[in-house]
């Protein structure tokens, strides 16, 4: 897909801020730290249209990226990061479950994992519930230029043994590297049109 003209639209704190109309979202749900904005500037080809970090993400916000009036690219806050209190994961969970429930216009859900740790229990917590929404997603395991080539499918495996299935579509994946971006493109592609 060539993207010519991406937007940050919103920072959304409240479900009234979310974009009017229903384009379809695509939306990056993952721990902080794991990721998720790098994905969309990677995948856009963008360096800082999302903006990405090393301290913990904005709990309360959801931030909405047009893609040239086709889709949205939907960051959600990330969970689980270990510097959080214990209220922040609260509202965190609170946000990211109030969007998952109430939107309508959801076409797939990416979870972004790390290639080399076993999915954490937040993680498992985060993939259960994806799971009971009955929403389409995709499992990318990112960080993969952090291993050797070689070993990267193994690696997929493995996180696929820890999450127990067979029939999820389970991608590696590195921002930093900007590889394996074809198969991801390919799966939003086959959602929107
Ligand atoms: N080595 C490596 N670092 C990455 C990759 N993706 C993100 N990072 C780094 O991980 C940190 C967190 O990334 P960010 O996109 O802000 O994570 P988010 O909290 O999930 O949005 C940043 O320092 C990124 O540069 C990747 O594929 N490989
Ligand atoms: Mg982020």
């Amino acid at each position: 897909m060539q993207v010519k003209n991406p937007k940050f639209e919103i920072s959304a704190v409240s479900p009234k801020q979310y974009p009017a109309g229903d384009l379809p979202e695509i939306v990056l749900v993952g721990k902080s730290n794991v990721g998720k904005s790098s994905f969309i500037n990677t995948m856009l080809n963008r360096k800082n249209l999302a903006r990405t970090s090393n301290t913990p993400g904005k709990t309360r916000q959801i931030n909405f990226y047009n893609i040239d009036n086709l889709f949205y690219f939907v960051d959600l806050p990330g969970y689980g990061y270990s510097k959080m209190s214990k209220e922040e994961k609260v509202i965190s969970g609170k946000f990211i479950e109030e969007y998952l429930e109430k939107r309508k216009n959801i076409y797939l859900i990416i979870l972004v994992l790390d290639i080399r740790h076993k999915p954490t229990a937040d993680d498992l917590l985060m993939y259960d519930y994806i799971l009971k929404t009955n929403l389409p997603f995709i499992v990318l395991t990112n960080k993969a230029d952090k291993i050797a080539i070689t070993k990267v499918d193994a690696a997929v495996e493995e996180v696929k043994k820890y999450l127990g299935i067979s029939y999820t579509k389970i991608l590696p994946f590195s921002a930093e590297r900007k590889i394996y971006l074809d198969e991801v493109w390919k799966e939003i592609e086959n959602r929107i049109n």
